[in-house]
């Protein structure tokens, strides 16, 4: 246990979501209210504290000051570390977050590895385990060609990590490029004490089903997931990937417009209504600094008022220039 925790007790059924925003706020002050499950700053954020909920992710935000990210519970928080790992859980959600220095564990697959092992233990723990969503943050993403591109690495050393982690179906994700150095590998998740219900999108390839082109190793995830809870949708990291290629080379705004057709149709294929709203919290992951007040614009203009985190990131494919996540509440 960890100063600033409330008191373990009995979980209760998880009858709602966290609930996950974006606010200009205090660390501290965020941290201390009820219910408080995990709080994300972004790379330029206040130097971190200790409490195991906070996680500064190694993105850096287009927005100055960086909002904070929250997933707040209707419930008591209880949390903890156990060796490399944090952790925080209420209500019947478990937030579990892992960073490795990749120098220590001998390269991008090992350390990979080496923290879906982690996960997977600490997991197996635990009542909340079924893991519904995770976010994978690696330096250097692209650096490679081909089978050697660091990205693949990651992607051999996080299957030959999982084991049986996800025997009943892959969790949504996102694998994305910092720039907040290259040997840092960072991974957080989301649990629950309940199984979700996996969504893929009709105009996409299931990743897991890549052809041999895109690596020796399908990336590992579900297109979205819905959350045991109310009308909740996880959605995975979506780009202009239509069949298993990528649309629209060197085109931002076509890659857009692609982004959002495949958005439209996880909501319909995951039977909720179309359109996002101030409630769904999206983020959009851009890979040239100059693109950011052009995605910013074009969002604001397609999705009027629905809170957008951006962020400095590459695509795991080099020639994807956006991506977008985030959550949809019915
Ligand atoms: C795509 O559609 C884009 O490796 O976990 C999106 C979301 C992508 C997650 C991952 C990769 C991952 O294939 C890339």
């Amino acid at each position: 246990m960890v100063q600033g925790c409330e008191n373990p007790q009995v979980d209760p059924l998880p009858r709602r979501a966290p609930r996950v925003s974006y606010r200009i706020a205090d660390i501290a002050a965020t941290l201390a209210e009820p219910g408080t499950l995990a709080l994300f700053g972004f790379a330029e954020a206040a130097a971190p504290g200790d409490d195991p909920r906070y996680l500064q992710v190694a993105l850096e935000s287009f927005d100055a000051p960086a909002p904070l990210e929250l997933w707040q519970v209707d419930a008591p928080v209880s949390c903890g570390r156990d060796g490399a790992l944090r952790w925080s859980a209420g209500g019947g959600w478990l937030f579990v977050a892992i960073e490795l220095d990749e120098r220590e564990h001998g390269g991008p697959a090992a350390a990979a590895q080496r923290a879906y092992e982690l996960l997977h233990r600490f997991v197996a723990t635990r009542g909340e385990r079924h893991v519904l969503r995770v976010w994978n943050y690696l330096g250097a993403i692209n650096q490679g060609d081909g089978d050697a591109e660091r990205y693949k690495h990651f992607c051999d050393g996080r299957a030959a990590g999982m084991g049986d982690f996800f025997a009943e179906g892959f969790p949504a994700a996102t694998a994305i490029g910092h720039h907040g150095g290259e040997h840092r590998l960072q991974v957080y998740l989301l649990a629950s004490d309940r199984a979700g219900t996996r969504v893929e999108n009709p105009r996409q390839v299931s990743a897991w089903r890549y052809p041999r082109q895109y690596g020796r190793t399908p990336p590992s995830f579900a297109r979205a997931m819905a959350l045991p809870a109310q009308d909740v949708l996880a959605i995975s990291g979506t780009a202009a990937v239509v069949g298993h290629a990528s649309a629209h080379q060197d085109d931002l705004d076509a890659q857009l417009v692609e982004t959002l057709t495949n958005l439209e149709t996880l909501l319909s294929s995951a039977g909720m209504a179309a359109g996002f709203d101030t409630h769904s919290p999206l983020k959009a992951y851009v890979r040239h600094v100059a693109d950011a007040p052009r995605v910013r614009d074009f969002l604001q203009q397609r999705l009027p008022g629905v809170p957008v985190l951006l962020l400095h990131g590459d695509i795991c494919r080099s020639e994807l220039l956006v991506e977008i996540d985030g959550w949809r509440y019915a």
